[in-house]
């Protein structure tokens, strides 16, 4: 039997993952939408899927199994505890939540449901390159890893969209990928601002390095450029003591006309990591049939959670900023080494 499906927030990402979910996966089915705009809510909603006037409805439905949160961050909080109190399995999109205090919450109200219930929509680690390059570390070919570089560039972002947005929403997914491929945890953050690029307007200070300190030493080197124009461009090089490893120039056909030999960039998020939102949702619905949760988890978006609040408070003190995490509890394995 399918696997019965609410989906919170049907905007950008709400409307590609019903599009995945009704058009390109099997073994689910969507049963209930909800939206603060109803009427987005209505549009977006497939064929038999009831439309419900509050997310607490569609969480505690009978008609729904499962729940995809794709709202805005600050309601992921709320709508979070309403899914773990109701026992249900539920995917949430970045960022998990918009403050220490409400990952704590969410971490504490699923220990005490004593299952993993949550997996957070980082993608990257479903895609097939970031898992290669993971194999690679892992394998010890290229020694201890010392280095991580990871550039992020959108071609443009919406107009809603401000500076820290930067640091609490497009830096939490090279904050986990860096955690993840080099399995440890992040205890520092330092950010410095470039020159400022006057393309893209919104007046944003953009492009920004961040530099991650990892437990056991390497730093992460992230550029983040939200207005680079020719395309989103996401890249990952890891530099051992024996070697290095990046991630490989994605595949595109090559054009050769009157202007030259060239290769198309994918425009946005939703082309590069088409495969990758497969995937995540493959895994998601597997686990979810069983009850249960498996994938980037509530520890790992406290995690990013703890990352932006403290590149938000590195780019306001122009220093190292400290991140200082509490026990791990055993729900999400292991604890990486942190350093003193
Ligand atoms: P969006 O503004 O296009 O859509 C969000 C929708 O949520 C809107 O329709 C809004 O009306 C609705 N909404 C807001 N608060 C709500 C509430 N309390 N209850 C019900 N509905 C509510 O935004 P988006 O770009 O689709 O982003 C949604 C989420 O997905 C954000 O957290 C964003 O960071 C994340 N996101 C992730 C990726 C990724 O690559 N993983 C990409 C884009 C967006
Ligand atoms: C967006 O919300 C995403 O999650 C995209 O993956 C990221 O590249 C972009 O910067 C964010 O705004």
């Amino acid at each position: 039997m399918a696997l019965k499906v609410g989906v919170i927030g049907t905007g950008m990402i709400g409307q590609d993952h019903i599009r995945r979910l009704t058009k390109v996966l099997s073994g689910v089915e969507i049963t209930a939408v909800n939206d603060i705009d109803v009427e987005r809510a209505r549009e977006a909603a497939p064929y038999n899927a009831e439309v419900f006037d509050t997310p607490q409805a569609l969480i505690e439905s009978d008609n729904v199994d499962a729940i995809v949160i794709c709202s805005w961050g600050p309601a992921h909080e709320e709508q979070l505890l309403a899914c773990i109190a109701a026992g249900k399995p539920v995917f949430c999109e970045k960022p998990m939540v918009t403050s220490e205090e409400s990952a704590i919450k969410v971490i504490e109200a699923e220990v005490a449901f004593g299952k993993r219930l949550v997996q957070v929509g980082f993608m990257r680690r479903f895609d097939s390159d970031y898992r290669q390059l993971k194999r690679v570390i892992d394998s010890g070919v290229v020694g201890t890893p010392l280095i991580y570089k990871s550039v992020h560039r959108n071609a443009s972002v919406p107009s809603h969209y401000i500076s820290d947005m930067c640091l609490n929403d497009t830096l939490v997914h090279d904050a986990d990928i860096s955690r993840w491929l080099l399995s440890d945890e992040i205890v520092g953050v330092e950010v410095r601002y470039p020159r400022r690029s006057n393309v893209g307007g919104n007046d944003l200070k953009n492009p920004v390095i961040v530099l991650l300190h990892m437990a056991a030493g390497a730093i992460v080197d992230v550029e983040i450029s939200v207005a680079i124009q020719y395309g989103y461009d996401i890249r990952g090089e890891v530099s051992g003591e024996t070697g290095v490893a990046s991630l490989p120039n994605r595949p595109a056909t090559v054009v050769t006309d009157m202007n030259g030999i060239r290769q198309a960039m994918p425009e946005d998020w939703r082309e590069r990591f088409i495969e990758a939102y497969d995937q995540e949702f493959r895994e998601w619905i597997i686990a979810a049939e069983q009850g249960t949760a498996t994938g980037p988890s509530a520890w790992d978006g406290y995690a990013s959670t703890l990352t932006a609040d403290a590149a938000l408070r590195a780019a306001d003190s122009g220093k190292f900023e400290k991140i200082a995490m509490i026990e791990k509890p055993a729900l999400y394995g292991e604890q990486h080494a942190m350093a003193a």
